[in-house]
């Protein structure tokens, strides 16, 4: 309990349009437990405990519905990592989640920030692989000289959720631009992991 009051916390920032399942994947990370989303006006905000010699982060879940967006720049500036949750089943929003994503990381406060998205929804038969993704969106132009991953997940079963947060824990601390295979290379030698609270918990939101 003293090491999380004492250790820093870095704040990842999570956006996405409204129903990638930003707030699903948050509860299915922290909690194990599904919950029964409504789409967030405002944010939720959680702490994510991780190994000792990492910092701890604090994962902001800000609403990604069109009305919400404007506001997503109030919190860029304390920003240490950016996570982009994208549909990878949901062909027809994909170019709305592509110009969002480039507007965000136009913004000059975000420079270099390291970014990782999460390709959720895989459990859905006909969701697009990270690889055609990462063409989608435009990835490896868009992100530039900065430290980015693209993480395939499903919020419903948590495959790939623990990976994901896992992912933006080594960029932190390595944010330089490196490709994909060397980050699954490097990160095999390194332990990062992140705890999560295995109990029932009720979410009261
Ligand atoms: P948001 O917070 O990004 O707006 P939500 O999205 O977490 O509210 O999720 C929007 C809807 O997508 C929810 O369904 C949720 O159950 C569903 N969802 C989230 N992640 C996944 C996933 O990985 N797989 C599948 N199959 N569904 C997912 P409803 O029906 O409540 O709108
Ligand atoms: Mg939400």
């Amino acid at each position: 309990m003293g090491t999380h009051e004492s250790k820093p916390q870095e704040q990842v920032l999570m956006l996405g349009l409204d129903g990638a399942g930003k707030t699903t994947l948050l509860y299915k990370l922290k909690y194990n437990e599904s919950v029964v989303t409504v789409p967030t006006v405002g944010f939720n905000v959680e702490p994510l405990e991780t190994d000792r010699s990492s910092p701890g982060l604090t994962v902001w879940d800000v609403g990604g519905q069109r009305k919400m967006r404007p506001h997503w720049r109030h919190y860029y500036s304390d920003t240490a990592g950016l996570v982009f949750v994208v549909d990878s089943w949901d062909q027809r929003r994909l170019d709305e989640a592509r110009k969002e994503l480039h507007r965000v990381l136009r913004y000059e406060s975000l420079r270099g920030v390291p970014l990782v998205v999460l390709a959720n929804k895989q459990d859905l038969q006909g969701s697009l692989s990270t690889e055609a993704l990462c063409l989608k969106l435009e990835l490896t132009r868009v992100c530039g000289g900065r430290a980015w991953f693209i993480q395939p997940c499903s919020a419903t079963t948590g495959m790939g959720l623990e990976e994901g947060f896992r992912r933006i824990v080594y960029l932190l601390k390595t944010p330089f631009k490196q490709t994909q295979e060397d980050i699954k290379v490097k990160m095999k030698s390194k332990g990062f992991s992140i705890s999560t609270v295995k109990q029932v918990f009720i979410c009261n939101r």
